[in-house]
């Protein structure tokens, strides 16, 4: 089966450029003006931490929150664009200083589970189910620092306190192994996997693949997202792509490994991955060297690579692939597929 794509970002993918060494270098541009790309880049979905939609809510009531929210979603229907998730922001917070549902403290723990649940009613607000939860900084800097059992008991309570908290929605884990900690709690698919296993409700729980993520856990995320989509996890993607295992780079989609990108598409592709709805989000960042009018080529040319790669999979001769594979001469294979990719028929 053949998948149907639609694409979607985040406001962050569209930024001024920072970096933990020096400022910005662009200007900001207002959340409404960002709203303003999306159909122009060929997007139709909106995804969201929680304070994107709702800027400084810790300071409001959760009603208060829900009404601005509100206002989003009618900003969002102007515009024809649909919320594809929320994910609640743990790491910026003085209380998250030592992760959110991990911490040794109580009170931050707390504090991250109350935020929890006003992102549940953002997402309501917002008119999407699906929570997309980045574990930024559940993990350590030093191993002796907390408890990895504990800590991975503490993730699991908060997957529940959500799944109870509201019924209908559903968590997609965003793993990661490391940056900004050394070590990240559920740092692959399988963890994540397995963790929603444990939960309440295992089927609301599934998975958000990012490729820099995978390469940065030594894995090749087509694989990764052949493993979640056997398990009918495979609930959204961020797509990007990642030069080495160093800082999470966010490159444009295929700009570093045009094979590594071709594989992803191809395994989405066969698995008739879009037929739920689910969209193909591009977690990319623009160059900091990008000039303010042509910061927005990485999401257009993200996009673009994938789609050529889209129809450069569907060309291939599935009866010549059979033929090379049956006789198990997989260098035959591997020059068809490179010529392919290099334009070659
Ligand atoms: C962090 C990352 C986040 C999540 C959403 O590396 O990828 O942007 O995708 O919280
Ligand atoms: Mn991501």
């Amino acid at each position: 089966m053949a998948g149907k794509f639609k694409f979607s970002f985040g406001p962050w993918n569209i930024h001024e450029g920072a970096d933990p060494f020096g400022p910005t270098v662009r200007k900001s541009i207002v959340f409404n003006r960002k709203l303003a790309f999306y159909k122009k880049l060929g997007f139709d979905g909106v995804q969201f931490h929680d304070d994107d939609a709702v800027p400084d809510m810790n300071r409001l009531t959760p009603e208060q929150i829900v009404k601005k929210a509100g206002a989003v979603k009618r900003a969002l229907d102007v515009q024809g664009l649909t919320a594809e998730f929320v994910a609640p922001r743990l790491w910026e917070d003085p209380r998250t200083v030592d992760g959110g549902y991990t911490s040794n403290d109580p009170k931050c723990r707390a504090y991250a589970l109350e935020r929890s649940k006003r992102c549940v009613d953002i997402a309501n607000a917002l008119g999407t189910n699906l929570i997309v939860l980045w574990l930024a900084r559940e993990g350590t800097y030093i191993r002796e620092a907390k408890d990895s059992a504990w800590a991975t008991d503490r993730i699991l309570d908060a997957l529940n306190v959500m799944l109870a908290y509201d019924r209908n929605i559903r968590i997609a884990i965003e793993p990661k192994p490391n940056e900004p900690m050394d070590h990240t709690y559920i740092p692959t698919t399988g963890h994540a996997i397995a963790l929603g296993f444990r939960s309440i409700d295992p089927v609301r729980v599934g998975v958000n693949i990012e490729s820099a993520h995978a390469i940065l856990a030594g894995l090749d995320p087509s694989d990764e997202m052949g493993f979640a989509l056997s398990f009918d996890k495979l609930w959204t993607v961020h797509l990007n792509d990642q030069n080495g295992l160093k800082f999470d780079q966010d490159k444009t989609f295929g700009a570093v490994d045009l094979r590594r990108a071709f594989n992803q598409v191809r395994i989405l592709d066969r698995h008739n991955y879009g037929a739920n709805g689910e969209f193909v989000g591009l977690d990319v960042k623009a160059m900091r060297t990008q000039k303010d009018d042509v910061a927005t080529k990485h999401l257009q040319n993200s996009r673009a690579i994938f789609l050529r790669l889209l129809e450069i999979s569907r060309s291939l001769k599935e009866d010549k692939l059979q033929v090379m594979i049956k006789a198990r001469d997989y260098e035959e294979l591997e020059i068809y597929i490179v010529n392919r990719l290099l334009g070659k028929r």
